[in-house]
Protein backbone atom coordinates (compact mmCIF):
# COMPACT_ATOMS: atom_id res chain seq x y z
CA UNK A 1 0.00 0.00 0.00
CA UNK A 2 0.80 3.84 -0.42
CA UNK A 3 -0.08 6.53 1.46
CA UNK A 4 -0.31 10.14 0.17
CA UNK A 5 -1.51 13.17 1.69
CA UNK A 6 -3.73 16.10 0.28
CA UNK A 7 -2.53 20.01 0.65
CA UNK A 8 -3.95 22.88 -0.33
CA UNK A 9 -5.98 25.83 0.57
CA UNK A 10 -9.13 25.50 1.61
CA UNK A 11 -12.21 24.95 -1.04
CA UNK A 12 -10.03 24.74 -3.92
CA UNK A 13 -11.29 20.89 -4.19
CA UNK A 14 -8.63 18.51 -2.42
CA UNK A 15 -11.96 16.63 -0.53
CA UNK A 16 -14.06 16.62 -3.83
CA UNK A 17 -10.76 15.50 -5.71
CA UNK A 18 -10.03 12.54 -3.58
CA UNK A 19 -13.82 11.52 -3.98
CA UNK A 20 -13.72 11.73 -7.73
CA UNK A 21 -10.26 9.41 -7.48
CA UNK A 22 -11.34 6.51 -4.71
CA UNK A 23 -15.07 7.11 -4.74
CA UNK A 24 -16.01 7.29 -1.32
CA UNK A 25 -16.30 10.98 0.53
CA UNK A 26 -13.64 11.59 2.65
CA UNK A 27 -15.63 14.32 4.88
CA UNK A 28 -17.49 11.78 6.97
CA UNK A 29 -18.84 14.09 9.82
CA UNK A 30 -22.26 15.74 9.95
CA UNK A 31 -20.60 19.53 10.59
CA UNK A 32 -18.28 18.76 7.58
CA UNK A 33 -21.00 18.40 5.02
CA UNK A 34 -23.38 20.95 6.86
CA UNK A 35 -19.76 23.25 6.92
CA UNK A 36 -18.59 21.92 3.65
CA UNK A 37 -15.27 21.94 5.14
CA UNK A 38 -12.61 19.36 6.32
CA UNK A 39 -12.36 18.99 9.32
CA UNK A 40 -11.09 16.55 10.70
CA UNK A 41 -8.57 14.18 8.64
CA UNK A 42 -10.15 11.94 6.10
CA UNK A 43 -8.94 8.33 5.03
CA UNK A 44 -9.92 6.97 1.43
CA UNK A 45 -8.37 4.60 -1.15
CA UNK A 46 -8.41 3.04 -4.27
CA UNK A 47 -6.37 0.60 -6.76
CA UNK A 48 -4.31 1.91 -9.43
CA UNK A 49 -2.86 -0.75 -12.12
CA UNK A 50 0.48 -1.79 -11.37
CA UNK A 51 0.74 -0.22 -8.01
CA UNK A 52 -2.20 -1.59 -6.26
CA UNK A 53 -3.56 0.35 -2.89
CA UNK A 54 -3.30 3.93 -2.76
CA UNK A 55 -4.87 5.58 0.78
CA UNK A 56 -5.35 9.29 1.03
CA UNK A 57 -4.90 11.21 4.18
CA UNK A 58 -7.37 14.14 3.34
CA UNK A 59 -6.66 17.30 5.07
CA UNK A 60 -8.57 20.31 6.27
CA UNK A 61 -7.31 23.29 4.30
CA UNK A 62 -8.77 25.95 7.00
CA UNK A 63 -6.27 28.19 8.60
CA UNK A 64 -7.74 26.95 11.81
CA UNK A 65 -6.76 23.29 11.39
CA UNK A 66 -3.16 23.56 10.57
CA UNK A 67 -2.24 21.47 13.77
CA UNK A 68 -4.54 18.69 11.90
CA UNK A 69 -3.25 19.45 8.60
CA UNK A 70 0.69 18.43 10.29
CA UNK A 71 -0.74 15.76 11.87
CA UNK A 72 -1.96 14.63 8.45
CA UNK A 73 1.25 15.34 6.65
CA UNK A 74 3.96 14.74 9.62
CA UNK A 75 3.84 10.55 8.72
CA UNK A 76 3.01 11.23 5.24
CA UNK A 77 6.20 11.39 2.57
CA UNK A 78 3.97 11.98 -0.63
CA UNK A 79 1.34 14.50 -1.47
CA UNK A 80 -1.22 15.74 -3.84
CA UNK A 81 -0.85 19.18 -3.62
CA UNK A 82 -4.24 20.91 -4.70
CA UNK A 83 -5.08 24.60 -6.21
CA UNK A 84 -8.28 26.06 -8.02
CA UNK A 85 -7.52 27.00 -12.05
CA UNK A 86 -10.22 29.47 -10.75
CA UNK A 87 -8.99 31.31 -7.63
CA UNK A 88 -5.51 33.45 -6.95
CA UNK A 89 -2.50 31.83 -4.97
CA UNK A 90 -3.65 31.78 -1.42
CA UNK A 91 -2.65 31.79 2.18
CA UNK A 92 -2.76 28.47 3.17
CA UNK A 93 -1.54 27.08 -0.07
CA UNK A 94 1.28 28.95 1.16
CA UNK A 95 1.69 28.09 4.50
CA UNK A 96 1.02 24.09 3.30
CA UNK A 97 3.81 24.40 0.78
CA UNK A 98 6.22 25.86 3.59
CA UNK A 99 5.07 23.10 6.20
CA UNK A 100 6.00 20.02 3.37
CA UNK A 101 8.90 22.29 2.54
CA UNK A 102 10.09 22.25 6.16
CA UNK A 103 9.38 18.50 6.32
CA UNK A 104 11.27 17.93 3.56
CA UNK A 105 8.97 16.28 1.37
CA UNK A 106 9.58 15.80 -2.33
CA UNK A 107 7.81 13.34 -3.54
CA UNK A 108 4.50 15.05 -5.11
CA UNK A 109 1.85 15.47 -7.83
CA UNK A 110 0.55 19.48 -8.38
CA UNK A 111 -3.02 19.64 -9.22
CA UNK A 112 -4.41 21.99 -10.87
CA UNK A 113 -8.58 21.45 -10.49
CA UNK A 114 -11.39 22.88 -10.99
CA UNK A 115 -10.04 23.51 -14.50
CA UNK A 116 -13.78 23.21 -15.80
CA UNK A 117 -14.38 26.61 -14.40
CA UNK A 118 -11.42 29.03 -15.89
CA UNK A 119 -8.25 27.93 -17.91
CA UNK A 120 -5.53 26.70 -15.80
CA UNK A 121 -2.62 27.73 -17.23
CA UNK A 122 -2.10 30.60 -15.16
CA UNK A 123 -2.81 29.01 -11.78
CA UNK A 124 -0.41 26.00 -13.02
CA UNK A 125 2.07 28.54 -14.00
CA UNK A 126 2.08 30.33 -10.29
CA UNK A 127 2.31 27.30 -8.44
CA UNK A 128 4.75 25.91 -10.56
CA UNK A 129 6.40 28.85 -9.84
CA UNK A 130 5.88 28.36 -5.91
CA UNK A 131 7.06 24.53 -5.36
CA UNK A 132 9.97 25.15 -7.27
CA UNK A 133 11.41 27.22 -4.86
CA UNK A 134 11.18 24.08 -2.15
CA UNK A 135 11.82 20.93 -1.57
CA UNK A 136 9.08 20.03 -4.43
CA UNK A 137 10.75 21.68 -7.02
CA UNK A 138 10.40 19.44 -10.55
CA UNK A 139 6.99 17.91 -9.51
CA UNK A 140 4.64 16.61 -12.29
CA UNK A 141 1.83 18.57 -12.97
CA UNK A 142 -1.63 17.74 -14.19
CA UNK A 143 -5.05 20.36 -14.91
CA UNK A 144 -8.21 18.18 -13.62
CA UNK A 145 -11.88 18.60 -13.33
CA UNK A 146 -13.23 16.95 -10.40
CA UNK A 147 -16.79 17.39 -11.70
CA UNK A 148 -16.24 16.23 -15.47
CA UNK A 149 -13.48 13.93 -14.88
CA UNK A 150 -10.93 15.62 -17.34
CA UNK A 151 -7.70 15.10 -16.79
CA UNK A 152 -7.65 12.33 -13.78
CA UNK A 153 -6.88 9.37 -15.89
CA UNK A 154 -3.83 11.10 -16.83
CA UNK A 155 -3.39 11.96 -12.91
CA UNK A 156 -3.63 8.65 -11.96
CA UNK A 157 -0.80 7.67 -14.20
CA UNK A 158 1.19 10.18 -12.47
CA UNK A 159 0.39 9.47 -9.05
CA UNK A 160 1.49 5.61 -9.98
CA UNK A 161 4.22 6.82 -11.06
CA UNK A 162 5.25 8.84 -8.11
CA UNK A 163 3.87 6.21 -5.59
CA UNK A 164 5.76 3.41 -7.74
CA UNK A 165 9.04 5.44 -7.02
CA UNK A 166 8.82 5.53 -3.24
CA UNK A 167 11.55 3.96 -0.80
CA UNK A 168 10.43 0.44 0.16
CA UNK A 169 10.55 0.38 4.43
CA UNK A 170 11.59 -2.27 6.15
CA UNK A 171 9.15 -4.52 7.63
CA UNK A 172 11.23 -5.59 10.38
CA UNK A 173 11.99 -1.45 11.41
CA UNK A 174 10.29 -0.41 14.85
CA UNK A 175 7.57 0.07 15.23
CA UNK A 176 6.25 3.72 15.53
CA UNK A 177 2.81 4.56 14.64
CA UNK A 178 1.47 8.31 15.69
CA UNK A 179 -1.98 8.31 16.28
CA UNK A 180 -4.43 10.45 14.39
CA UNK A 181 -7.35 9.00 15.61
CA UNK A 182 -8.81 7.38 18.23
CA UNK A 183 -12.63 5.96 19.07
CA UNK A 184 -14.84 3.77 20.95
CA UNK A 185 -16.49 0.90 19.51
CA UNK A 186 -19.13 -0.80 21.11
CA UNK A 187 -18.31 -4.42 22.12
CA UNK A 188 -14.58 -4.01 20.92
CA UNK A 189 -13.34 -1.27 22.65
CA UNK A 190 -10.69 1.47 22.06
CA UNK A 191 -9.87 1.52 18.19
CA UNK A 192 -6.98 3.48 17.47
CA UNK A 193 -5.80 4.72 13.67
CA UNK A 194 -2.78 6.39 12.27
CA UNK A 195 -0.21 5.80 9.03
CA UNK A 196 2.23 3.04 9.91
CA UNK A 197 5.13 4.24 7.88
CA UNK A 198 7.60 1.30 8.46
CA UNK A 199 7.51 -2.23 10.73
CA UNK A 200 5.07 -4.56 10.99
CA UNK A 201 2.24 -4.91 13.53
CA UNK A 202 0.46 -8.00 14.07
CA UNK A 203 -2.82 -9.43 16.56
CA UNK A 204 -1.46 -10.21 19.61
CA UNK A 205 1.44 -7.81 19.59
CA UNK A 206 2.54 -5.55 22.70
CA UNK A 207 3.27 -2.12 22.21
CA UNK A 208 3.89 0.92 24.63
CA UNK A 209 1.84 3.93 25.08
CA UNK A 210 4.49 6.47 26.70
CA UNK A 211 6.50 5.53 29.70
CA UNK A 212 5.62 2.41 30.62
CA UNK A 213 1.96 1.76 29.23
CA UNK A 214 1.75 -1.84 27.49
CA UNK A 215 -1.01 -2.82 25.41
CA UNK A 216 -2.12 -5.52 23.36
CA UNK A 217 -3.33 -5.64 19.74
CA UNK A 218 -6.50 -7.45 19.89
CA UNK A 219 -7.18 -6.86 16.31
CA UNK A 220 -5.73 -5.15 12.79
CA UNK A 221 -7.49 -3.55 10.08
CA UNK A 222 -6.23 -1.96 6.90
CA UNK A 223 -8.27 -0.38 4.11
CA UNK A 224 -11.46 -1.53 6.20
CA UNK A 225 -10.53 -5.29 6.02
CA UNK A 226 -9.25 -7.51 8.87
CA UNK A 227 -5.90 -8.70 8.87
CA UNK A 228 -3.35 -11.14 11.15
CA UNK A 229 -0.50 -8.75 10.42
CA UNK A 230 0.01 -4.88 8.42
CA UNK A 231 3.67 -3.74 7.30
CA UNK A 232 4.53 -0.14 6.88
CA UNK A 233 3.92 1.88 4.73
CA UNK A 234 -0.28 1.34 5.59
CA UNK A 235 -3.14 2.85 6.76
CA UNK A 236 -4.04 0.91 9.84
CA UNK A 237 -6.80 0.71 12.62
CA UNK A 238 -5.93 -1.00 16.07
CA UNK A 239 -8.29 -2.24 17.91
CA UNK A 240 -6.12 -2.21 21.49
CA UNK A 241 -6.61 -3.44 25.28
CA UNK A 242 -4.97 -3.39 28.12
CA UNK A 243 -4.55 -1.86 31.59
CA UNK A 244 -3.60 2.15 30.20
CA UNK A 245 -5.73 1.78 27.24
CA UNK A 246 -7.46 5.05 28.80
CA UNK A 247 -4.21 6.40 28.15
CA UNK A 248 -4.05 6.50 24.78
CA UNK A 249 -5.75 9.16 22.32
CA UNK A 250 -5.38 11.13 19.19
CA UNK A 251 -1.60 12.48 19.71
CA UNK A 252 -0.30 9.91 21.21
CA UNK A 253 2.07 7.13 20.07
CA UNK A 254 2.82 3.63 20.10
CA UNK A 255 5.62 2.08 19.63
CA UNK A 256 7.81 -1.32 19.87
CA UNK A 257 8.28 -2.42 23.79
CA UNK A 258 12.25 -1.41 24.61
CA UNK A 259 13.16 -0.06 21.19
CA UNK A 260 12.92 3.51 21.71
CA UNK A 261 13.45 6.24 23.94
CA UNK A 262 10.93 8.53 25.54
CA UNK A 263 12.69 11.84 25.58
CA UNK A 264 12.29 15.29 27.00
CA UNK A 265 15.20 17.16 25.83
CA UNK A 266 16.22 17.36 21.96
CA UNK A 267 19.36 19.16 20.60
CA UNK A 268 18.19 20.17 16.98
CA UNK A 269 18.98 21.33 14.01
CA UNK A 270 17.64 24.40 12.52
CA UNK A 271 16.59 24.94 8.73
CA UNK A 272 17.91 27.35 6.95
CA UNK A 273 14.75 29.75 6.92
CA UNK A 274 14.31 29.46 10.75
CA UNK A 275 14.35 33.24 12.40
CA UNK A 276 17.63 34.82 13.94
CA UNK A 277 15.77 35.08 16.96
CA UNK A 278 13.61 31.79 18.09
CA UNK A 279 10.45 32.12 20.10
CA UNK A 280 10.79 30.91 23.72
CA UNK A 281 8.42 29.09 23.29
CA UNK A 282 7.25 27.01 20.03
CA UNK A 283 5.16 24.44 19.11
CA UNK A 284 6.60 20.87 18.15
CA UNK A 285 4.66 19.13 15.85
CA UNK A 286 6.34 15.42 14.86
CA UNK A 287 4.55 12.50 13.28
CA UNK A 288 0.88 13.29 13.78
CA UNK A 289 1.36 15.00 17.35
CA UNK A 290 2.38 18.97 18.52
CA UNK A 291 3.22 19.28 21.75
CA UNK A 292 4.61 22.69 23.43
CA UNK A 293 8.06 23.41 24.19
CA UNK A 294 10.88 25.56 25.71
CA UNK A 295 13.99 26.66 23.34
CA UNK A 296 17.47 27.34 24.15
CA UNK A 297 19.79 28.58 21.23
CA UNK A 298 22.88 27.03 20.95
CA UNK A 299 24.52 28.91 18.61
CA UNK A 300 24.88 28.09 14.38
CA UNK A 301 21.80 27.18 13.32
CA UNK A 302 21.15 24.79 16.17
CA UNK A 303 19.07 24.68 19.19
CA UNK A 304 18.28 22.73 22.50
CA UNK A 305 14.28 21.60 23.22
CA UNK A 306 13.00 20.72 26.10
CA UNK A 307 9.41 19.14 25.62
CA UNK A 308 6.16 19.31 27.74
CA UNK A 309 6.04 15.64 27.15
CA UNK A 310 8.68 13.17 26.35
CA UNK A 311 8.01 11.46 22.70
CA UNK A 312 10.23 8.66 21.30
CA UNK A 313 12.46 10.83 19.02
CA UNK A 314 15.76 9.32 17.20
CA UNK A 315 18.18 10.85 15.15
CA UNK A 316 17.03 12.14 11.84
CA UNK A 317 13.70 12.66 12.87
CA UNK A 318 12.34 15.84 10.71
CA UNK A 319 10.08 17.93 12.76
CA UNK A 320 8.31 21.40 12.26
CA UNK A 321 8.54 24.14 15.00
CA UNK A 322 5.74 26.47 14.81
CA UNK A 323 5.10 29.97 16.46
CA UNK A 324 1.40 29.86 16.92
CA UNK A 325 1.77 33.60 17.17
CA UNK A 326 3.01 34.34 14.17
CA UNK A 327 1.79 31.38 12.50
CA UNK A 328 5.96 30.91 11.21
CA UNK A 329 7.09 27.64 11.13
CA UNK A 330 10.55 26.21 9.79
CA UNK A 331 12.00 22.80 9.87
CA UNK A 332 13.65 21.19 12.23
CA UNK A 333 16.14 18.07 12.32
CA UNK A 334 16.57 15.67 15.30
CA UNK A 335 20.39 15.49 16.14
CA UNK A 336 20.23 14.05 19.73
CA UNK A 337 17.20 12.60 21.44
CA UNK A 338 19.81 12.15 24.51
CA UNK A 339 21.30 14.89 25.61
CA UNK A 340 23.56 15.71 28.02
CA UNK A 341 22.77 18.36 30.42
CA UNK A 342 25.14 21.87 30.21
CA UNK A 343 25.70 23.40 33.33
CA UNK A 344 29.04 24.94 33.31
CA UNK A 345 29.36 28.06 31.39
CA UNK A 346 30.07 28.23 27.31
CA UNK A 347 28.71 24.70 27.82
CA UNK A 348 26.25 25.70 25.09
CA UNK A 349 28.64 26.84 22.47
CA UNK A 350 31.41 23.13 23.45
CA UNK A 351 27.71 21.90 22.84
CA UNK A 352 27.32 23.10 19.39
CA UNK A 353 31.12 22.23 18.32
CA UNK A 354 30.29 18.68 19.31
CA UNK A 355 26.52 18.74 17.48
CA UNK A 356 28.14 19.91 14.16
CA UNK A 357 30.62 16.35 14.24
CA UNK A 358 27.20 14.78 13.83
CA UNK A 359 25.50 13.24 10.55
CA UNK A 360 21.61 13.00 11.45
CA UNK A 361 21.03 11.36 7.82
CA UNK A 362 23.65 8.76 8.65
CA UNK A 363 24.63 8.76 12.52
CA UNK A 364 27.57 6.42 12.68
CA UNK A 365 29.20 4.94 15.73
CA UNK A 366 32.45 5.89 15.41
CA UNK A 367 31.44 9.50 15.65
CA UNK A 368 28.45 9.49 18.22
CA UNK A 369 31.18 7.69 20.52
CA UNK A 370 33.65 10.53 19.44
CA UNK A 371 30.91 12.73 20.93
CA UNK A 372 29.19 11.02 23.72
CA UNK A 373 32.36 9.49 25.26
CA UNK A 374 31.13 6.89 27.18
CA UNK A 375 27.44 5.72 26.76
CA UNK A 376 24.72 2.51 26.97
CA UNK A 377 24.47 0.87 23.63
CA UNK A 378 21.30 0.18 24.47
CA UNK A 379 20.23 3.93 24.35
CA UNK A 380 22.59 3.88 21.11
CA UNK A 381 20.24 1.25 19.56
CA UNK A 382 17.01 3.13 21.06
CA UNK A 383 18.16 6.83 19.23
CA UNK A 384 18.62 4.86 15.88
CA UNK A 385 22.49 4.39 15.61
CA UNK A 386 23.30 0.69 14.62
CA UNK A 387 26.01 -0.42 17.45
CA UNK A 388 26.30 -4.25 15.87
CA UNK A 389 29.63 -3.30 14.97
CA UNK A 390 32.04 -1.58 17.67
CA UNK A 391 34.99 -1.42 16.05
CA UNK A 392 37.66 -0.82 18.37
CA UNK A 393 35.01 0.82 21.00
CA UNK A 394 35.62 -0.78 24.76
CA UNK A 395 32.95 -2.75 25.53
CA UNK A 396 31.82 -3.48 28.97
CA UNK A 397 28.50 -4.75 29.55
CA UNK A 398 26.05 -2.96 28.38
CA UNK A 399 28.79 0.45 27.85
CA UNK A 400 30.76 1.59 25.18
CA UNK A 401 33.73 3.89 26.13
CA UNK A 402 35.17 5.59 22.48
CA UNK A 403 38.80 4.23 22.17
CA UNK A 404 40.51 7.54 21.92
CA UNK A 405 38.80 8.60 25.45
CA UNK A 406 39.73 5.58 26.67
CA UNK A 407 43.13 6.38 26.00
CA UNK A 408 42.73 10.12 28.04
CA UNK A 409 41.59 7.78 30.86
CA UNK A 410 44.37 5.24 30.91
CA UNK A 411 46.61 8.29 31.23
CA UNK A 412 44.39 10.00 34.31
CA UNK A 413 44.41 6.22 35.62
CA UNK A 414 47.85 5.95 35.57
CA UNK A 415 48.47 9.46 36.99
CA UNK A 416 46.05 8.80 39.72
CA UNK A 417 47.97 5.74 40.79
CA UNK A 418 51.24 6.91 40.73
CA UNK A 419 50.57 9.84 42.52
CA UNK A 420 49.16 7.59 45.26
CA UNK A 421 51.85 5.44 45.10
CA UNK A 422 54.29 8.51 45.84
CA UNK A 423 52.30 9.43 48.70
CA UNK A 424 51.99 6.45 50.47
CA UNK A 425 54.38 4.19 49.16
CA UNK A 426 52.88 1.38 51.87
CA UNK A 427 49.17 1.61 50.97
CA UNK A 428 49.64 2.50 47.15
CA UNK A 429 46.61 1.66 44.77
CA UNK A 430 43.36 2.87 44.67
CA UNK A 431 40.00 1.02 44.69
CA UNK A 432 37.62 0.83 41.58
CA UNK A 433 34.89 2.54 42.97
CA UNK A 434 36.92 5.66 43.98
CA UNK A 435 37.99 5.83 40.99
CA UNK A 436 35.12 5.48 39.11
CA UNK A 437 33.99 8.16 40.71
CA UNK A 438 37.57 10.16 40.00
CA UNK A 439 37.03 9.74 36.15
CA UNK A 440 33.80 10.55 35.71
CA UNK A 441 32.82 7.08 34.81
CA UNK A 442 29.41 5.27 35.75
CA UNK A 443 30.62 1.84 36.91
CA UNK A 444 33.68 0.49 38.49
CA UNK A 445 33.49 -1.98 36.17
CA UNK A 446 34.39 0.55 33.76
CA UNK A 447 37.56 1.18 35.57
CA UNK A 448 38.80 -2.22 35.76
CA UNK A 449 38.45 -2.88 31.79
CA UNK A 450 40.64 0.45 31.31
CA UNK A 451 43.89 -1.22 33.21
CA UNK A 452 46.10 -2.38 31.52
CA UNK A 453 50.06 -3.41 32.32
CA UNK A 454 51.95 -1.74 34.04
CA UNK A 455 49.05 -1.15 36.38
CA UNK A 456 47.21 -4.05 37.59
CA UNK A 457 43.92 -4.96 39.46
CA UNK A 458 44.60 -6.48 42.70
CA UNK A 459 41.44 -7.31 45.23
CA UNK A 460 39.29 -4.43 43.91
CA UNK A 461 42.21 -1.86 43.46
CA UNK A 462 44.25 -0.62 40.79
CA UNK A 463 47.95 -0.56 41.56
CA UNK A 464 51.68 -0.02 40.17
CA UNK A 465 52.80 -3.78 39.84
CA UNK A 466 56.47 -2.69 40.27
CA UNK A 467 58.43 0.74 41.25
CA UNK A 468 55.83 1.81 43.36
CA UNK A 469 57.02 -0.29 46.23
CA UNK A 470 59.98 1.12 48.41
CA UNK A 471 64.15 0.13 47.96
CA UNK A 472 64.09 -1.90 51.14
CA UNK A 473 60.56 -3.61 50.66
CA UNK A 474 61.96 -4.19 46.75
CA UNK A 475 65.07 -5.99 48.30
CA UNK A 476 63.47 -7.94 50.28
CA UNK A 477 61.27 -9.26 47.75
CA UNK A 478 63.89 -10.05 45.20
CA UNK A 479 65.68 -12.38 47.66
CA UNK A 480 62.43 -13.79 48.41
CA UNK A 481 61.30 -14.56 44.81
CA UNK A 482 64.72 -16.74 44.70
CA UNK A 483 63.51 -18.43 47.68
CA UNK A 484 60.20 -19.17 45.90
CA UNK A 485 61.42 -19.82 42.45
CA UNK A 486 63.59 -22.76 43.77
CA UNK A 487 60.62 -24.36 46.21
CA UNK A 488 57.55 -22.21 44.82
CA UNK A 489 55.01 -23.94 47.97
CA UNK A 490 57.90 -23.45 50.32
CA UNK A 491 56.12 -20.27 52.25
CA UNK A 492 58.58 -18.36 54.45
CA UNK A 493 58.47 -18.76 57.71
CA UNK A 494 58.02 -16.54 60.52
CA UNK A 495 61.67 -16.12 61.46
CA UNK A 496 62.44 -16.08 57.94
CA UNK A 497 60.26 -13.01 57.22
CA UNK A 498 61.48 -10.79 60.31
CA UNK A 499 65.15 -11.74 58.76
CA UNK A 500 64.16 -10.28 55.51
CA UNK A 501 62.65 -7.62 57.50
CA UNK A 502 59.27 -8.16 55.84
CA UNK A 503 56.73 -6.68 58.82
CA UNK A 504 52.74 -7.26 58.75
CA UNK A 505 52.65 -4.12 57.00
CA UNK A 506 55.02 -4.56 54.15
CA UNK A 507 53.86 -7.99 53.70
CA UNK A 508 50.29 -6.65 53.02
CA UNK A 509 52.11 -3.92 50.62
CA UNK A 510 53.77 -6.46 48.74
CA UNK A 511 50.08 -8.19 48.59
CA UNK A 512 48.31 -5.14 47.56
CA UNK A 513 51.00 -4.41 44.73
CA UNK A 514 50.57 -7.91 43.40
CA UNK A 515 53.72 -8.97 44.32
CA UNK A 516 52.51 -11.60 46.55
CA UNK A 517 49.53 -14.37 47.37
CA UNK A 518 48.71 -14.16 50.12
CA UNK A 519 46.82 -17.86 51.90
CA UNK A 520 46.27 -17.28 56.10
CA UNK A 521 48.35 -14.82 58.03
CA UNK A 522 51.50 -14.86 57.42
CA UNK A 523 51.40 -17.52 54.88
CA UNK A 524 51.92 -16.14 51.59
CA UNK A 525 53.40 -17.69 47.98
CA UNK A 526 54.25 -16.20 45.03
CA UNK A 527 51.51 -14.68 42.90
CA UNK A 528 50.94 -17.71 40.43
CA UNK A 529 51.44 -20.23 42.89
CA UNK A 530 48.04 -21.38 43.30
CA UNK A 531 47.68 -21.99 39.32
CA UNK A 532 50.49 -24.05 39.40
CA UNK A 533 49.51 -25.94 42.47
CA UNK A 534 46.32 -26.73 40.32
CA UNK A 535 48.09 -27.96 37.35
CA UNK A 536 50.32 -30.12 39.17
CA UNK A 537 47.34 -31.83 41.62
CA UNK A 538 45.58 -32.13 38.34
CA UNK A 539 47.80 -35.08 37.25
CA UNK A 540 47.24 -37.46 40.99
CA UNK A 541 44.81 -39.81 41.07
CA UNK A 542 41.87 -38.46 41.60
CA UNK A 543 40.30 -37.75 44.47
CA UNK A 544 43.17 -36.91 46.43
CA UNK A 545 43.96 -36.66 50.46
CA UNK A 546 45.60 -33.36 51.75
CA UNK A 547 48.25 -35.62 52.47
CA UNK A 548 48.56 -36.65 49.41
CA UNK A 549 48.78 -33.01 48.12
CA UNK A 550 51.22 -31.62 50.75
CA UNK A 551 53.68 -34.71 49.72
CA UNK A 552 53.29 -33.56 45.81
CA UNK A 553 53.85 -30.08 46.31
CA UNK A 554 56.82 -30.88 48.52
CA UNK A 555 55.53 -28.37 51.57
CA UNK A 556 53.79 -28.50 54.85
CA UNK A 557 50.67 -28.60 56.48
CA UNK A 558 50.91 -24.80 57.16
CA UNK A 559 50.95 -24.52 54.29
CA UNK A 560 48.95 -27.13 52.16
CA UNK A 561 45.84 -26.31 54.28
CA UNK A 562 45.34 -22.91 53.34
CA UNK A 563 46.38 -23.17 50.06
CA UNK A 564 43.91 -26.11 49.39
CA UNK A 565 40.84 -24.13 50.90
CA UNK A 566 41.97 -21.13 48.87
CA UNK A 567 41.79 -23.46 45.60
CA UNK A 568 38.74 -24.55 46.75
CA UNK A 569 36.86 -20.87 47.15
CA UNK A 570 38.48 -19.96 43.27
CA UNK A 571 36.48 -23.27 42.36
CA UNK A 572 39.27 -24.69 41.15
CA UNK A 573 39.26 -27.73 43.28
CA UNK A 574 36.04 -29.71 45.08
CA UNK A 575 36.19 -30.68 48.57
CA UNK A 576 34.40 -34.04 48.89
CA UNK A 577 32.72 -35.63 52.28
CA UNK A 578 35.29 -37.15 53.52
CA UNK A 579 37.80 -34.38 52.88
CA UNK A 580 39.20 -35.80 49.52
CA UNK A 581 39.44 -33.09 46.96
CA UNK A 582 39.31 -33.75 42.97
CA UNK A 583 40.44 -30.50 40.69
CA UNK A 584 37.63 -29.60 38.64
CA UNK A 585 37.34 -29.77 34.94
N1 LIG B 1 -16.92 22.98 -10.94
C1 LIG B 1 -16.10 22.33 -10.10
N2 LIG B 1 -16.28 22.45 -8.79
C2 LIG B 1 -15.44 21.77 -7.95
C3 LIG B 1 -14.39 20.98 -8.45
N3 LIG B 1 -13.72 20.44 -7.38
C4 LIG B 1 -14.32 20.93 -6.27
N4 LIG B 1 -15.34 21.73 -6.60
C5 LIG B 1 -16.19 22.46 -5.66
O1 LIG B 1 -15.37 23.30 -4.87
C6 LIG B 1 -15.86 23.40 -3.55
C7 LIG B 1 -14.77 23.05 -2.57
O2 LIG B 1 -14.38 21.72 -2.73
P1 LIG B 1 -13.76 20.85 -1.57
O3 LIG B 1 -13.38 19.56 -2.18
O4 LIG B 1 -14.62 20.81 -0.37
O5 LIG B 1 -12.46 21.69 -1.24
P2 LIG B 1 -11.40 21.48 -0.09
O6 LIG B 1 -11.72 22.44 0.97
O7 LIG B 1 -10.10 21.78 -0.74
O8 LIG B 1 -11.49 20.06 0.35
C8 LIG B 1 -17.05 22.46 -3.49
O9 LIG B 1 -18.22 23.18 -3.62
C9 LIG B 1 -16.85 21.55 -4.66
O10 LIG B 1 -18.07 21.04 -5.19
C10 LIG B 1 -14.26 20.86 -9.88
O11 LIG B 1 -13.35 20.20 -10.41
N5 LIG B 1 -15.13 21.56 -10.64
MG1 LIG C 1 -11.73 19.34 2.22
Amino acid sequence: MHVVATAGHVDHGKSTLVRALTGSDPDRLEEEHRRGLTIELGYCWTTLPEVGDVAFVDVPGHERFIPTMLSGIGPVPAVLFVVAADDPWMPQAAEHLAALDALGVSRGVLVVTRSDLADPAAALARARAELDRTSLRGAPAVAVSARTGNGLDRLRGLLAGMVARLPQPSPSADVRLWLDRCFHVRGAGTVVTGTLTEGTVSVGDSLVAGAGARLRVRGVQTLGRSVQTASGVSRVALNISGGDVTEVGRGGVLVSPGRWLFTSVVDVQLGVDAPDRLPGHPVLHVGATHCGTRSRPLGRGLARLTLDEPLPLRIGDRALLRDPGSRRLWGVVVLDPATPPLRRRGAARARADQLGELDPAAPQLARELAVRRVVRRSVLQRIGVDTSAPGDAIVEGDWLICPRYAEQLREKLAHLVAERARHTPLDPGLPVGALAGALDLPEPALVAVLVREPLLLAGGRVTTARAALPDRLERALAVLEQDLSAEPFGAPTADRLRELGLDTSSVAAAVRAGRLLRLAEGVVLRPGADLLAVERLAGLRQPFTTSEARQLLGTTRRVALPLLAHLDRQGHTRRFADDRRGVRG
